[in-house]
């Protein structure tokens, strides 16, 4: 078969290019645990307030008997609520959230925490926080005029903070 030697160079660019593409998104997904979630739960998101999960009196962070740390949020133009979390840090964390409208996304920047919240579905993330500090949690899916102000508070303490609260 014959390849003209033009063609036959540029054939082997696009590869090339292919390869370092594949190679740069997988070095990120190792080096900094970056995957898309894989839970797919739906619930009613015009009934937020009245189900278990997500009403008011129970959103929040939760630690279990086995230390198991949970968050639950509810997303809504335009802010995340509770508006300050927080959590332990080097310990596995579990946040479940859900919108009471339209479409939004929550990213904590300089961490893995970055998923969309879509109306209808609850998004759970499971991560560590591996550095303590105060980081903010943004929205960034577009939902209407507020969406720039919109965005809570993360704090990441040490462990023995953290279990020494309220107590
Ligand atoms: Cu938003």
């Amino acid at each position: 078969m014959y390849i003209d030697a033009t063609e036959k160079k540029w054939v082997i660019l696009v590869l090339l290019m292919t390869a370092v593409i594949i190679g740069i998104i997988t070095g990120y997904a190792v080096e900094f645990n970056i995957h898309p979630p894989s839970n797919v739960e739906s619930i009613d998101s015009t009934a937020l307030h009245l189900s278990d999960e997500f009403n008011e009196d129970q959103i929040g962070v939760k630690t279990d008997k086995s230390g198991m740390v949970t968050v639950t949020m509810v997303a809504a133009r335009y802010g995340f609520f509770p508006q300050d979390i927080t959590v332990p840090a080097n310990t596995p964390v579990k946040i479940r959230i859900a919108s009471a409208d339209v479409l939004h996304g929550i990213h904590t920047p300089d961490t893995n925490f970055n998923t969309m919240v879509v109306p209808g579905y609850v998004s759970e993330v499971n991560t560590t926080f591996p550095r303590a500090g105060d980081y903010p949690m943004l929205c960034n899916e577009y939902c209407g005029f507020g969406h720039d102000y919109m965005w809570a508070r993360l704090h990441v303490i040490s462990r023995d903070k953290f279990s020494n609260q309220g107590e």
